[in-house]
């Protein structure tokens, strides 16, 4: 009974400390955090409130494109802002950064940066127009036809990006490709100059010295650019060896004058827009030919596939892995096809709500294997949603951007095996399963994956050097093609003018979408997959070739799901590279994955390459970029080829 009473009287006890004010250092801060905790109670729900309202906003905007709905999203934005900057100086008054508490210490250093709210009313106003307005203009652009001129309704999609995934006609692939540059980036051109000044004054305003500083804070490391710079360098031999096959079979196709032997290879014949994936000219370069192709794009026509069953599908093997379906919301709410009635951004996009209810899609989707990929992309964005929906919402973001745009394309490596194609019945069931079959694929997957590597790394490559002030504007588009040899090894079509943007011809450039995400997603998702597929039983790290690692289809395995799902709930809670040892077991990104995946690529083509003596690597180009289309004409002596 006394140790009870003692008991109760101690717990009673209040200590003398804490009633007072104490000047002890450690309780007044104790005190002041309890303060912060409470204060970011009330920040959290109303930033969450302010973003639903300018999500909402963007939404209308992206999903009918016109000024009522422009001046909408305008006015939540700019109303957003002045709340933000009034919140911030009431933020900055903690001292957050001598806080005990490591989270609340992270909570307030993420609101502690304001961002583009920074901009004075007038110049955030101004920002958001130009990016709206780039936007606008690039949804909207139109073109017309090659043989038909009378006929100028064709868009980017789904139009242009049939011609590019179909067409063999390099007349045609030229057109197109020149003339969308004409009505999409070189419309911007003025417009971007503005936005790139605004933004690094926004940047500066936020203590960063340009806006490329500003953008890779989401990595969290002093030396990120080194990083990528390393990986690539990694990465390079096995590009160049693709690079160099490609290049030969183009040259079959289309002969010497077109294809050279030894220079970069024509932008336009790569089966892509913008020459980032060439899953596109598969038929034409396919190491052999006899086996049947794995593209299941004419199955699903043929089986009568639509947009929703693409997305069903998806669905269905997130489920499979313990991961969460989709609400009913999303069914309803999200656009699976584009409107015939209004103009939209056709851009596929994922949504979150910042409500934990509403989640969206909008993609103007096409029935081809490729849009079958962009669907999985896209609900692995919402699958992130749904896991981190429980956060702060200021930790409802990837761990860093390329975790983001990985999850999908992690699932997508599973769906995308034969085997998996074989079980959807998009592949034949009898289809040989040889040694050939197995190069063509992982062919196939390289067309997407290691093409991409370049491409995904100069477009932000050129950003950083056009924010450090590294590419003036009147180097904008040379400095950009400079990059394109440098990296890619490919080359325009036709000489090209800083008359031109081309950069300015690829979404993210004018919607102002960070592009090294993609490069690190293509990266780290290859690390996900090998642990993920060794903790599904599918990959024996001892013994690899028992079970090779494109062979692997993780699909319904729980354990798999729940690994998963452990790192998408932590957001952005803790540094990325915690995020990533929830999965690897590693703390860096690292590029062994996906050699291990295409190492039996890097054989095949390596014996290809030699047995023809392909000169792996390319020659400097030809072609010219000059200061303008006079200049072009000086030095060419006659009238340059502007199309229509
Ligand atoms: C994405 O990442 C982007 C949208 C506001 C913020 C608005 C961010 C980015 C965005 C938009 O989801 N047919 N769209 C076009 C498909 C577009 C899909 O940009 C994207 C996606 O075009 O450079 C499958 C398909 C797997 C595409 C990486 C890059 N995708 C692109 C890409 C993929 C990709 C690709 N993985
Ligand atoms: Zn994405």
């Amino acid at each position: 009974m006394m140790l009870l009473l003692a008991l109760l009287l101690q717990l009673l006890q209040l200590s003398p400390r804490a009633a007072a004010f104490d000047p002890d250092q450690e309780d007044f801060l104790s005190d002041e955090e309890q303060r912060a905790r409470n204060y970011l109670d009330y920040v959290d729900a109303e930033f969450a409130r302010r973003s639903t309202a300018a999500v909402r906003a963007a939404w209308d905007y992206a999903s009918n494109i016109t000024d009522e709905n422009l001046a909408r999203k305008l006015e939540v934005s700019a109303e957003n802002a002045r709340y933000q900057k009034q919140q911030w100086q009431e933020t900055i008054k903690y001292h957050w950064q001598s806080f005990r508490d490591a989270d609340l210490r992270r909570q307030f250093k993420k609101y502690a940066v304001l961002g583009t709210a920074a901009l004075s009313e007038e110049k955030h106003d101004k920002l958001e127009k130009l990016i709206s307005e780039m936007e606008s203009i690039y949804s909207k652009a139109k073109i017309c036809d090659y043989k038909n001129s009378s006929k100028c309704d064709l868009s980017l999609e789904p139009e242009l990006v049939e011609v590019l995934r179909t067409s063999r006609d390099p007349g045609e692939l030229q057109h197109v490709w020149l003339e969308w540059r004409r009505v999409s980036g070189e419309k911007c051109r003025a417009s971007y100059e503005h936005y790139v000044a605004l933004s690094n004054e926004a940047a500066s305003l936020n203590n960063f010295t340009d806006n490329a500083e500003y953008w890779l804070t989401d990595y969290e490391a002093n030396d990120f650019p080194e990083q990528v710079d390393r990986l690539w360098k990694q990465l390079e031999p096995l590009y160049k060896q693709l690079h160099a096959y490609v290049r030969r079979k183009l040259r079959e196709a289309y002969g010497d004058e077109v294809v050279s032997a030894r220079g970069p290879i024509p932008a336009h014949l790569l089966g892509n827009m913008w020459s980032q994936t060439w899953n596109n000219i598969l038929d034409i370069t396919t190491p052999y030919p006899q086996v049947e192709a794995v593209d299941v794009t004419s199955q699903m026509v043929k089986q009568g596939y639509k947009p929703l069953k693409m997305f069903q599908l998806a669905e269905e093997f997130f489920v499979s892995l313990n991961l969460s379906a989709m609400p009913e919301s999303f069914w309803q709410d999200s656009i699976l096809e584009k409107p015939t009635d209004r103009d939209i951004v056709c851009h596929a996009s994922a949504w979150d709500f910042y409500d934990g209810k509403d989640f969206r899609i909008k993609q103007c989707t096409q029935i081809n294997m490729q849009h079958l990929f962009t669907a999985h992309h896209e609900m692995g964005h919402v699958q992130y949603f749904l896991q981190y929906r429980d956060q702060p919402t200021v930790y409802k973001e990837g761990a860093n951007p390329g975790f983001h745009e990985a999850v999908g394309d992690v699932m997508s490596l599973s769906v995308s095996t034969p085997r998996h194609m074989r079980e959807l019945g998009l592949l034949d069931a009898d289809a040989v399963d040889d040694r050939a079959a197995a190069v063509n694929y992982l062919y196939l997957q390289g067309l997407q994956k290691i093409a991409f590597l370049p491409s995904a790394l100069l477009m932000d490559v050129w950003r950083w050097d056009v924010f450090k002030g590294r590419t003036a504007s009147d180097r904008y588009n040379c400095d950009w093609w400079k990059l394109r040899e440098k990296y890619q090894g490919i080359e325009p079509p036709t000489d090209r003018t800083e008359d031109d943007f081309d950069p300015g011809a690829k979404y993210h450039i004018i919607a102002s979408v960070p592009y090294i995400r993609y490069f690190v997603s293509y990266v780290i998702q290859f690390q996900f997959h090998r642990s993920l597929c060794q903790v599904a039983g599918q990959f024996d790290p001892d013994n690899p070739e028992k079970m090779p690692l494109h062979e692997c289809d993780i699909y319904q395995s729980k354990e798999a799901g729940n690994l998963l799902g452990k790192m998408l709930q932590m957001g952005s809670s803790r540094p990325w590279t915690d995020a990533m040892q929830v999965v690897t077991g590693q703390r860096e990104m690292d590029a062994s994955g996906l050699l291990q995946y295409f190492s039996p690529l890097l054989e095949w083509l390596q014996q290809e390459n030699n047995r023809t003596g392909e000169y792996i690597g390319w020659e400097p180009t030809t072609k010219v970029c000059v200061s303008s289309r006079e200049e072009l004409e000086r030095l060419r002596g006659v009238e340059t080829a502007t199309e229509g």
